[in-house]
This record gives C-alpha cells, sequence and structure tokens, in this order.
C-alpha cells in the first residue's frame, strides 16, 4: 500500500517535471534571448508557473536581473497579473493566475543590472 502510492507520487513528480519542460516559447528581447516554460503544460485557468531563462548574445545566462510578468488578453481588451519573478539558480519564476479561457500575451521585461529595461512578447492560450 505505502510502496504503491511512494511510486505512483514518484510518476506524478517526474509527470510534472517532464510538463516543465515540455514546449518551450523562445522570443528575443532586443540581443537577449528569452525562453518561457509553463507548468502544467499547456496552462490552465488557475494558477501556472513560468519559469524564464536569459541568455545574451553569447549564450551567457544573464543573472541578477529584474524580471517582471504581465499578462493581457488582448481579444478581451483586458489585463491579466502582473508578477514579480524570482531568480534561482539561472531561472526566473513566478507564479501568476489566469483566470479565463481566452487568447493570452505575456511580456516579459528585464531589467539587467546594468543596462537598459528590454521586453520579450509571448502569445498563448488557456
Ligand atoms: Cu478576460
Amino acid at each position: 500500500m505505502k510502496k504503491s502510492l511512494v511510486w505512483m507520487l514518484s510518476l506524478i513528480w517526474f509527470a510534472l517535471i517532464g510538463n516543465t519542460f515540455a514546449a518551450p516559447m523562445v522570443g528575443n528581447a532586443a540581443d537577449y534571448q528569452v525562453t518561457v516554460s509553463v507548468s502544467p503544460f499547456p496552462p490552465r485557468i488557475g494558477d501556472n508557473v513560468f519559469s524564464i531563462t536569459v541568455k545574451d548574445k553569447y549564450g551567457k545566462p544573464l543573472n541578477h536581473a529584474d524580471v517582471k510578468l504581465s499578462f493581457f488578453m488582448p481579444s478581451m481588451g483586458m489585463s491579466g497579473p502582473k508578477v514579480n519573478a524570482q531568480e534561482s539558480k539561472g531561472t526566473y519564476a513566478a507564479k501568476a493566475t489566469l483566470a479565463m479561457h481566452t487568447d493570452w500575451q505575456l511580456l516579459v521585461s528585464i531589467k539587467p543590472k546594468t543596462g537598459k529595461k528590454v521586453t520579450a512578447n509571448f502569445n498563448f492560450k488557456v
């Protein structure tokens, strides 16, 4: 009983980890390459965790930036959540609550320690 529960939980765990890296969206903000993964994937109504990596034009990860996520529903002319991402081991992550089934636009704004703020634009569906 206990053993099968552990087995089931580890299956769920690996499924979640797998989903974190499924079909990341890749975009650009000025010279930076920005990759966004969503867990769960595909994103759903409710809480979703967005994980973001930023690389400079030499492929070097950008650390210690201020990364903010702003969500919009362009077809409804509505704004969604605005959240600050927390950095951990080179990845910026933020939880966002998406309330509607619609087309979403995500603006990732990146303010490096030095240099000006740049923005990457992504589109996805819930
Ligand atoms: Cu809406």
